[in-house]
This record gives C-alpha cells, sequence and structure tokens, in this order.
C-alpha cells in the first residue's frame, strides 16, 4: 500500500504548507513543535554554512501530541516521533526513551520502525565499563527485545556523537511494514562479533518503502566497514571510496532503476578532511544530473578509527 510521504535535503525558503518532521542544525538543541510540524534540532554542527532543512512531509492533516519527553506528529500514514532528554546514564536513558518512543507508535497502530536518528555527546567516553555507543547500543536491544522486534524487521538508523550532552532521538513509524535491506559487502549489524559491542547494533542497513511517488530508500549511516571490519584506519579518502563502494551495492541490491541519492549528509570527524571527501564524492556523482545535495556536518562515528560516515535517501 503506498503511503504519503515525501524527502528532501532543501533550502529553508523550501518549507511549504504540507505537515511533517524537520530537520534543522541549529541552536539551541531540542525540539520546536508546531500544530503541523515537528522541527528537530538535533545539535549538530554544519561544516559550511548552509540554510538546508531535512523535510519529512505527508500530505494529510497532522495531529501534534506531547507525552513528558516525547512528540508525536500523526498523520493517517506516517508518525514522527522525538525523544529529547539528558544523555548521563546513557544505557538507562536510551532504553526508557526506546520503550517510551515504541510504546507511544504502539499505540496509536504505528508498529513499524522505518528509520530513526540517535545522538549523543562524548560517544567514545567510558561508561559503567563500557564505551558509551556500546550502552547506547545495550539499551536500545534492550528496549526492542522487550517489545519483541525481530531482528529480520529493523529499522535504518543513524548513531552519531555529537559535541553536546544531550540525547536526541527521532523516528518514522509506518502502520505497514517497510522492506528492510542488508548491504552485500558486510555484515548486518546485528550479527556484528561481540568484540564491536556486548549488545550489537540494531539496524538495517537502509529500508525500503512504497510511496505515492514511488519508492523511497533510506539509508542508513554507512562507513568505511567491509565484512564487520573497519578498512584504511589512517587514510580518509580511501574511507571514502569504501564508503561509496558500500553505498552502490546498497543501491545496487535495491535495485539499479532507482534514481541516484538525492540527499546525502556527511558526518566528518575532522572537519579539515572535507576537501578530500568532496574531491571523493565528485568524481563518484560525475555521471549524475543532478547530483545529489550534501550537508556536512561535525560527527563523531561509532568506532575511533572511522573518520567518516554518510546517510541519504533515494527517491
Ligand atoms: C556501522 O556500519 C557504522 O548503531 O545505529 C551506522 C549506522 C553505524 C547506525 C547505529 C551505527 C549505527 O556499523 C556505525
Amino acid at each position: 500500500m503506498a503511503i504519503a510521504l515525501r524527502s528532501q535535503l532543501a533550502p529553508a525558503t523550501a518549507i511549504g504548507p504540507d505537515a511533517g518532521m524537520r530537520i534543522r542544525l541549529r541552536e539551541p538543541a531540542g525540539i520546536d513543535a508546531g500544530p503541523d510540524y515537528l522541527q528537530v534540532q538535533p545539535g549538530l554542527l554544519p561544516l559550511v554554512p548552509d540554510d538546508y532543512v531535512e523535510l519529512w512531509t505527508t500530505s494529510s492533516e497532522s495531529r501534534m501530541a506531547k507525552e513528558g519527553p516525547v512528540h508525536l506528529l500523526e498523520s493517517d500514514d506516517v508518525l514522527f516521533a522525538s525523544w529529547t532528554g539528558t544523555d548521563h546514564g546513557l544505557k538507562e536513558q536510551t532504553e526508557q526513551a526506546y520503550r517510551a518512543l515504541l510504546e507511544a507508535c504502539r499505540a496509536r497502530g504505528f508498529t513499524h520502525l522505518v528509520r530513526v536518528w540517535n545522538f549523543f555527546g562524548d560517544i567514545h567516553a567510558e561508561e559503567d565499563g563500557l564505551e558509551r555507543y556500546q550502552a547506547f547500543c545495550i539499551g536500545r536491544a534492550a528496549a526492542l527485545e522487550a517489545l519483541e522486534i525481530p531482528l529480520a524487521s529493523m529499522p535504518a538508523a543513524t548513531a552519531i556523537g555529537s559535541d553536546q550532552r544531550q540525547l536526541i532521538i527521532y523516528l518514522i513509524a509506518t502502520r505497514t511494514p517497510a522492506e528492510p535491506l542488508e548491504n552485500p559487502r558486510q555484515v548486518s549489524a546485528y550479527h556484528y562479533p561481540k568484540r564491536y559491542s556486548p549488545k550489537s547494533p540494531t539496524f538495517a542497513r537502509a529500508t525500503r518503502l512504497e510511496t505515492r511517488d514511488g519508492p523511497l530508500i533510506l539509508l542508513s549511516g554507512t562507513a568505511s566497514i567491509v565484512g564487520h571490519e573497519s578498512r584504511h584506519p589512517d587514510d580518509v579518502t580511501a574511507q571514502a571510496r569504501e564508503t561509496l563502494a558500500n553505498l552502490q551495492a546498497l543501491h545496487d541490491a535495491a535495485g539499479r532503476e532507482l534514481p541516484w541519492p538525492s540527499w546525502l549528509r556527511v558526518y566528518l570527524r575532522r572537519p579539515e578532511d572535507r576537501p578530500k571527501v568532496a574531491a571523493v564524492l565528485a568524481e563518484h556523482y560525475k555521471a549524475a544530473h543532478p547530483g545529489p545535495i550534501v550537508q556536512w556536518v561535525r560527527g563523531d562515528i561509532c568506532r575511533q578509527e572511522l573518520l567518516l560516515e554518510i546517510e541519504g535517501v533515494h527517491a
């Protein structure tokens, strides 16, 4: 069943009358909710001054609701939800946040998670003898297990270390299932060996939704990982090429008839790496007209050696 959902990365002047979720990189981090929009400010820093807004719009009427730290924007086909709060005691916070989000989605009949974004500070610091990313993975897995979400139905996801001490999670849920996609070049994250995290990361490499405008592919954060191992630890150019090879493999798996990605967000650990990564992107997408719109963001990728991660959308 085709749903009404559109995704754009566009100048803020493109914000139209359609209801939906907007992601804007501006201070302060947090939520700005109106009667028919949910604006999430994830507390990330753009690396190039831009006025892009990530727009997720639906055509039907929407209703806003707030349940403590959870904001919900419900339309006929799509539910947008966010959770914001402190990122101290990350394992417990993450578990509670996911439980609250998933219960709010279920209560409204939106039982299928299609895309989730997660941001919190100090991703490599230690907490309870674990790296905070691992604590996050344990909390998330505990909630997904408690709500009996099978590994074969995981959402696409992003998890990035921000420069703020806040946990910000936002998601898209639907009434009918999306199709999770895995990458033939990569071990599924939920089957990573335990050395990366005592509880493996619970996400799919992408999800495919059938919308009224055609297929929509939501790409998870993708990095220089082949099999389950990080590649090219000290070489940002080689990491960028490997990441694009991963995105290409995912594109081929999703269907070659699909268009090039319409937008991408590049998270960089080191702002000074941007020219090198931009050169690799320009080469890779030189045949695409128009090429993807790209937003550059400062962020820490979950493994110390990874220097960049790319997410985006094929529409
Ligand atoms: C990777 O492929 C890189 O824990 O939700 C990418 C996207 C990554 C999502 C997550 C982690 C997550 O393992 C890291």
